[in-house]
């Protein structure tokens, strides 16, 4: 700063000077690190840089696709990513400086370049770069560029080095000339490592449906920001997208349209590009509430389907459940699961169950129950929980469920189970209290779909009973700071806060679709995204992370998630981030 002000007043005068007195750019890395020191020289980057994997040269080919999921493949393309982000994306940071300002460095001088990249890898990925995030996976690194030129690279999990990678890469930008890249921060040490394991985002494809490339194109960004889990709510009572080939009555009549659809080898696509790029895809059949659009090509199965008013029977039109008390559900779910959960395991640890709002009043119209009471519902709910929940286990995978399960049903789960909580206020609280592990989605900061007030339902539903199809779902009106506020642990005794695995942010798609997703969903999910890393607290503070440091930071990252093809919202207008002139 006091450099940019001595250097543009003193310009003419000392020339000799300037080549060393140029503004830094203010900023870098998002999400912040643990560790992070940086210096002040300017070091030069070149496509020929000479990169070594464990002692072996790595040659750094542009747009690489890994062959397969091997530790090295998945180290090489994530090479292939990172130095792509640096030379592509073609970040000349004038919008983070005064206009004017000389925020760069000269380029006519004797260069420094980057002479090598040594990649490190400690130890073997557990139990495979396959399965990446199965367990326990350790995604620390350590980062350093020395002023002389020489980087290193060190983490135990080849997760790990595509997170020091992502760092890696933020910390260069073109120069204007066009021709030269370079970092303005060395000599640069990183230590980093996630405060929670579990950083995810709920992509809801029944609402509005999703190509594959927009799923593909999300995971990328996930990465970008070190998030690592994306939950899809592949289907609702609206539209049942998900083609499964052992009864294909169910997406042939559920889906929207035959060309909205995800075949079996779209979802291995999808999680295979995630495994790639250390972000797990798991998948959610919600039920048995949610499940409406089964009656389409199974109406034995399902009672209340598109009854009226709906709100006496559901959430959100449509409605339909599953019959609590059916042999032939129970017969359906072990041919879903027979056909979905051995192709989806291999690169999961998890799989979502649902439960959330179940209305109680479906149950009256179900023959087989005929009954709205608690007492009644319970042992039903339990024994169908336990079934579904054992299926799960038996293919390998952990069951996950909406907190309505254990805190409203009192159905008892297993502790393996993991509960996502939504409903904020003592939810996470009563969970962890019971011992139950959690992930944090509160509604009142991390459903990125709604604004606050969204339970105004202003028409109490008139409009879709007078058979007008619109339903006023929610507007989205919460900023990036109200997000960034939210601390999943807050209030939690250190016992409480351990079962705490981490949070997703929600964008359920009523109003969503791929128009504005990207726009929606950015650089909110990053604002979650540093809580989730980074952690609420600054560790150097001992205070929350203010977000006045993290505003310009947060700017200068979304500049980066545009020119890498995210259509992210802007974080403030340029002039803010500028400063003033
Ligand atoms: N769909 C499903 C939804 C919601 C939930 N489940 C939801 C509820 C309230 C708000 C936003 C979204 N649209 N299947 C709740 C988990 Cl405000």
């Amino acid at each position: 700063m006091v450099a940019a002000v001595f250097a543009s007043g003193l310009r003419s005068c000392f020339s000799f000077f300037l080549i060393l007195l140029f503004a830094l750019p203010v900023t870098a890395v998002w999400p912040a690190p643990k560790n992070f020191t940086k210096g002040t020289s300017v070091l030069y980057i070149h496509h020929a840089l000479q990169i070594t994997y464990n002692g072996e040269p790595l040659p750094y080919t542009h747009g690489y696709r890994p062959r397969e999921l091997t530790s090295k493949e998945v180290v090489q393309a994530g090479v292939s990513r990172a130095l792509g982000s640096i030379f592509d994306s073609k970040f000349v940071p004038w919008k983070l400086h005064k206009p004017g300002s000389r925020f760069e460095p000269d380029v006519d001088q004797g260069l420094k370049w980057l002479s090598k990249l040594e990649i490190v890898q400690t130890a073997e990925d557990r139990p495979s770069a396959f399965k990446p995030l199965a367990g326990e996976v350790d995604e620390s690194y350590s980062l350093t560029v020395s002023a002389e030129g020489a980087a290193k690279l060190t983490a135990a999990s080849s997760i790990g080095i595509l997170r020091g990678l992502e760092t890696f890469s933020q910390l260069f930008y073109q120069h204007s000339t066009g021709t030269f890249w370079y970092t303005p921060y060395a000599p640069v040490a990183v230590e980093d490592a996630p405060r929670f394991p579990h950083r995810g985002v709920l992509m809801d494809t029944a609402r509005h449906f999703f190509p594959v490339d927009d799923i593909l194109r999300t995971i990328d960004a996930m990465a970008w920001n070190k998030l690592n889990r994306l939950h899809i709510h592949v289907t609702d009572s609206q539209s049942w997208p998900l083609v499964l080939p052992s009864m294909p009555e169910v997406s042939a009549k559920g889906a929207y349209h035959p060309s909205q659809t995800y075949s079996p080898a779209d979802i291995d696509d999808i999680q295979r590009y995630g495994a790639a790029r250390g972000v797990e895809v798991y998948f959610e059949i919600d039920m048995p509430g949610h499940i409406g659009v089964v009656a389409l090509s199974h109406p034995e199965l399902i009672v209340a389907y598109n009854e009226l008013p709906y709100h006496w029977w559901c959430a959100q039109p449509p409605c339909g459940a599953f019959k609590l008390n059916s042999s032939a559900v129970d017969a359906f779910l072990e041919r879903l699961f027979d056909d979905l959960l051995p192709r989806v395991a291999p690169y999961a640890a998890y799989f979502h169950t649902g439960g959330d709002e179940l209305n109680k009043n479906d149950s009256m119209l179900d023959d087989g129950v005929r009954s709205n009471s608690s007492e009644v519902l319970q042992p039903l709910l339990q024994k169908f929980i336990d079934a579904q929940h054992a299926r799960v286990r038996k293919a390998g995978l952990t069951p996950v469920v909406w907190e309505e399960i254990p805190l409203e049903w009192n159905v008892t789960i297993g502790t393996d189970t993991v509960v996502q909580a939504w409903l904020g206020g003592e939810s996470v609280k009563k969970l962890t209290e019971k011992g139950l592990k959690v992930i944090d989605s509160n509604y009142n900061y991390w459903y990125l779909d709604c604004g606050r007030g969204q339970w105004l339902n202003w028409d109490n539903g008139a409009a879709f009973q007078l058979g007008f199809p619109f339903n006023d779902w929610c507007n989205p009106t919460k900023n990036w700071r109200l997000v960034y506020a939210h601390d999943p642990v807050a209030g939690l005794t250190p016992e409480q806060a351990a079962l705490v695995l981490g949070g997703e942010v929600a964008m359920w798609s009523e109003t969503i679709d791929p128009t504005n997703f990207d726009t929606l969903l950015w650089p909110r999910a990053s604002a979650a995204g540093e809580v989730l890393w980074s952690g609420r607290i600054d560790p150097a503070t001992g205070q929350n992370r203010s977000q006045l440091e993290a505003a310009p930071r947060l700017n200068e990252f979304r500049e980066r998630m545009v020119l890498r093809g995210v259509r992210s919202s802007p974080v403030q207008m340029t002039f803010c981030t500028q400063g003033k002139p």
